[in-house]
């Protein structure tokens, strides 16, 4: 195998690449255990379009190729059709979606960029590796440049049920766009049905005996793998029992990236409903939520940061006194060696959000635990995490009851059936791994073997495709939260503790 070239927006310093999210993150420990190249946006704007890459050597020894975006490119790639439209979208809230004129022009116009630049640099072995929604339509640039090389396509994000994706206007351009990779992973199972159906669909693929997808001609393969995490650091330093904060206070812990499809409110108000029903609890129990502040000058996280400042003043004013607040709401990162301590001292990790690829932090809190008396996780059952982390708590974000239900029986859950879902957990953690992943992955591109087919065949599939849109999709994906027509999901606590034991 050639150089590893991993493409992302945000190319970072891996030491603080908790910022830029967790797909930074993963890609930071899957670049620390392997050699490789990691190309994408230097994080900073210039007024120059052609500015050739910066090359350096960071200090774990990662080579990093990077480019300015210009401001134009920032506010309607980056902030408009990255993050207003396909976010969104794909996280099923097609009514925080803004489909403005421009977007995806300048979303187009920044692949053709970073594109030319990329294989300007490229050698004729390198494998490369694009990561997520910013750059779909990298490697039909790079293919229409004449690229050959293997490449492979890895969305952070939940791909959301196919009537959410008909939405986009230019789902068709994203359909072509995915099937110029030779392989295209997703999180969890439910992302690689909800994609299949979309193309079989919307976008009139074909699924192929031998199980990969056809679409405008090209073959490619998609497949899930689930992102893991570097199980070691969560696992090193003390493992004293939880004193931190004194042995009367029983905390529960959140840390989320400040954005909306986090299940912040919903977190915030099951909390204030645990404390409502729970009196004996009040003055005992915190509520630590670390919120790192991200893409604040879209407007939807304006707004989420208004809600939550309201919602923590109000139940902080309902119920706390003067030596008790109940949610203590930190708008700032922490280092990462310092969550080790933060997670390790919480008796609960509550984890909520509306969806989600996959959400580290489940995984990060269950790897921190001191395995003789560890905390309890409180999952939601739309992260993708959840395919995986079955001896959580699994709660349902949009019922407030159950979640504070769930709060209840976690703080008083005895420690025979805490070790006992610790142990499962760990078992399903340490089996995935960052470094897993990253391998299951790349040795699955390496025998993608599709003839490549470049340059496509034109536009005449792309119509007849939309005559096919009126159609109604096989399946329905159990977990969508919008347009679903099956009957609401339920699920409880005790049903959790059932089909645990
Ligand atoms: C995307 C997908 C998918 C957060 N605050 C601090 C901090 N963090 C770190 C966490 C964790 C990461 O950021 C967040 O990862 P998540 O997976 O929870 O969420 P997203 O940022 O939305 O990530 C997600 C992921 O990509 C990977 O594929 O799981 O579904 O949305 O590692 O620890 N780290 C530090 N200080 C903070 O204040 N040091």
């Amino acid at each position: 195998m050639g150089r590893l070239v991993i493409v992302s927006n945000r190319v970072t310093d891996p030491a603080k690449a908790a910022q830029a999210g967790g797909a930074a993150v993963a890609i930071a420990d899957c670049l620390r255990e392997r050699q490789g190249i990691w190309f994408g946006w230097s994080g900073q704007l210039s007024t120059d379009e052609d500015a050739t890459p910066a090359i350096d050597v960071s200090d774990d020894g990662i080579v990093r190729w990077t480019i300015p975006l210009t401001k134009y490119e920032y506010e309607n790639y980056y902030l408009g059709y990255a993050n207003s439209v396909l976010w969104p979208v794909f996280h099923n809230r097609v009514d925080l979606a803004q489909f403005e004129a421009g977007y995806y022009a300048a979303y187009s116009k920044v692949n053709q960029r970073f594109a030319a630049s990329l294989a300007a640099g490229l050698a004729e072995d390198d494998v490369i590796w694009v990561h997520d929604y910013h750059f779909i339509p990298l490697a039909h640039e790079l293919r229409l440049l004449g690229v050959q090389n293997k490449i492979g396509f890895f969305l952070h994000i939940p791909f959301p049920p196919s009537q959410s994706f008909l939405t986009v206007p230019e789902h068709l351009q994203l359909a072509r766009a995915f099937s110029a990779y030779d392989l295209v992973g997703l999180q969890a199972t439910t992302d690689v049905a909800n994609m299949i159906d979309y193309l079989e669909h919307g976008a009139n693929g074909q699924m192929l005996p031998n199980g990969t997808m056809r679409v405008e001609g090209r073959e490619f393969a998609i497949a899930s793998f689930a992102v893991g995490i570097d199980t070691n650091f969560f696992k090193q330093g003390d493992l004293t029992d939880r004193n931190d904060y004194g042995a009367t206070i029983t905390r529960i812990i959140g840390v989320d990236r400040l954005d909306y499809t986090k299940g912040l409110p919903q977190k915030f108000r099951a909390f204030g409903r645990f404390l409502q029903i729970n009196p004996d609890f009040r003055s005992r129990t915190v509520l630590t939520q670390i919120a790192t502040p991200t893409r604040e000058s879209v407007e939807a996280y304006s707004d989420i940061r208004k809600e939550l400042e309201t919602l923590s003043g109000s139940i902080n004013g309902s119920y706390g006194d003067l030596e008790w607040v109940p949610i203590h709401y930190i708008n700032q990162t922490t280092s990462r060696e310092r969550l080790i301590s933060v997670y390790r001292n919480a008796a609960v990790g509550l984890v909520t959000p509306l969806r989600d690829g996959m959400n580290l932090v489940a995984k990060e809190y269950v790897a921190a635990q001191n395995p003789r008396n560890p905390g309890v996780l409180i999952l939601s059952r739309f992260a993708g995490a959840a395919e995986q982390l079955k001896a959580a708590l699994i709660i349902n974000p949009y019922n407030i009851d159950e979640i504070a239900g769930a709060i209840a029986v976690a703080v008083k859950m005895g420690l025979d059936e805490r070790c006992l879902r610790h142990e499962a957990l760990m078992q399903e953690i340490e089996s995935g791994t960052a470094a897993t992943w990253a391998s299951g992955f790349l040795s699955a591109l390496e025998h993608a073997d599709h003839p490549p087919t470049f340059p496509p065949t034109g536009g005449k599939r792309l119509i007849s495709a939309v005559s096919r849109l009126a159609q109604p999709a096989r399946h329905q994906d159990p977990n969508s939260v919008i347009e679903s027509s099956a009957p609401p999901l339920v699920c409880d606590v005790a049903a959790s503790h059932r089909a645990f034991f």
